[in-house]
């Protein structure tokens, strides 16, 4: 079973991807992922599959499931640059901020592919990757003790610290990859030295139960890696049995680390309601928390945050707060812009008076009871764009009422969001620009 599941994640498909996409859109998109390029990955549902309920089976492999896929879609031009080669499923992707690079769930396995050649030069077992914006680093699960190679010299029996225990029912291991450990400026995938895998140790338990787990590394290109860390984040949130936590960890100490143990956390955030996966960039990070935070203490209310790292301590530096469901926090790349969606009609910043959220659809104050996309600049900490600007009446727009959810940022210059619009048919990846910001591209 294992060497069917490596085979089909080290596959490389020669076929001329372009050519086996259909002009028909298949009926569900979700989770989109945008580059600064404004290239956009997301994922698809085929039929008879209509609901991503992110359940796995507590024994692992995964059953590969040929309905999920994975496209790319170049913005400029409208036109398809990948789709997931027939018969293999595809799911949970990611790019970085060049566009060059995408990491998804194949079958069994997690996928490095180029999406303009459908080439993928790495390939390993396990599950929810996600890449850095400098393509540099991938985290993701697996239940394989021996992805660990922290010295990146291929043989296990040397490793420090040594090999990970084994992850009990329903937890799994959580590894870091670097692509270029040798810091040459090319990624490797498999010269000796030049790459490394380390597994994380959470302390207790060492293993992060699979619950709603997420992972998010930071979306920035650190532009001199050798001098500049503060792109080298990796975020996750996980409920641990009895309370939902996010962690914020350094890469740059993880990496060092030769002895077992738990590796230094950055930042803890607790709370007795669930937290989204924090969304890095820079020296921020950001997140959804659905009720009252219980570390630090906060008010008990629906809220989206940004913190800021000072001095390896977190400080908020604002918090958004809202009557009704909030979700799907995210930074910018640049860490300049805050987007979630709502259905709420207005805002709170913590400690001000509420105020309406603006960009009126049909004439009045956001009134059509659904969820929006709003993106707030925090420098001015005001909302600067919203879905409202662009829905309308006309066939094939978005609708009054259709929920708009799960915002994806570029950085400011380049402008590019993307999101996941609902209709009673499916669901579609749309995408907009803070630069036209009443026209949709896709
Ligand atoms: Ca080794
Ligand atoms: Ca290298
Ligand atoms: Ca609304």
């Amino acid at each position: 079973m294992k060497q069917g599941v490596w085979s089909i994640v080290t596959a490389v498909w020669a076929l001329t991807v372009v050519q086996g996409i259909s002009q028909t859109l298949p009926p569900y998109e979700l989770h989109p992922s945008i580059s600064n390029t404004g290239r956009v990955v997301f994922q698809t549902l085929l039929p008879p599959r209509q609901t991503d309920l992110f359940q796995f089976p507590v024994s692992f492999p995964p059953i590969p499931d040929p309905t999920f896929g994975v496209q790319a879609w170049e913005t400029i031009g409208v036109t398809p640059v990948y789709a997931t080669p027939p018969a293999v499923g595809e799911a949970r992707p990611s790019i970085d901020a060049s566009g060059n690079w995408v990491v998804c769930q194949r079958g069994g396995g997690v996928v490095v592919l180029e999406p303009t050649t459908g080439s993928v030069p790495y390939g390993t077992i396990g599950i929810l990757p996600a890449i850095s914006g400098s393509g540099r680093f991938v985290a993701f699960l697996s239940q394989s003790t021996e992805l660990h190679d922290p010295d990146g010299n291929g043989d296990p029996s040397d490793n420090q610290p040594p090999n990970p225990s084994p992850p009990g029912p329903g937890s799994w291991i959580l590894y870091l990859r670097d692509r270029d450990a040798d810091e040459d400026g090319a990624l490797d995938e498999s010269a000796a030295g030049a790459t490394w895998t380390r597994y994380l140790h959470l302390g207790s338990p060492v293993h992060p139960p699979l619950t709603s787990v997420r992972l998010s590394l930071d979306p920035v290109t650190a532009p001199d890696p050798t001098t500049d860390r503060s792109g080298w984040l990796l975020g996750l949130s996980f409920f641990n049995g009895s309370v939902w936590e996010l962690r914020v960890y350094d890469i740059s100490q993880i990496r060092t680390k030769t002895t077992e143990g738990p590796d230094p956390v950055l930042v803890s955030i607790v709370s007795n309601y669930p937290l989204s996966p924090p969304s890095l960039a820079g020296s921020r990070f950001a997140f959804t928390a659905q009720g009252a935070l219980t570390n630090p203490p906060g008010p008990s209310i629906p809220a989206a945050w940004v913190f800021e790292l000072s001095g390896g301590a977190a400080a908020p530096l604002i918090g958004i707060a809202v009557r009704g469901p909030i979700g799907a926090a995210v930074l910018s790349r640049d860490g300049r812009l805050l987007g979630f969606h709502t259905s709420a009609s207005a805002f709170q910043r913590i400690g001000q008076d509420p105020q309406p959220l603006p960009f009126a659809f049909g004439g009045q104050a956001d009134a059509n009871a659904a969820q929006d996309v709003h993106i707030f600049d925090l420098v001015t900490t005001q909302p600067i764009w919203s879905t409202l600007l662009i829905r309308s009446n006309q066939p094939g727009g978005i609708g009054p009422y259709d929920p708009c959810t799960n915002p994806t940022l570029a950085d400011l210059i380049s402008g590019w969001i993307a999101f996941q619009q609902s209709t009673g048919q499916g669901s579609r990846v749309r995408i907009a620009n803070l630069n036209t910001p009443r026209q949709v591209y896709r």
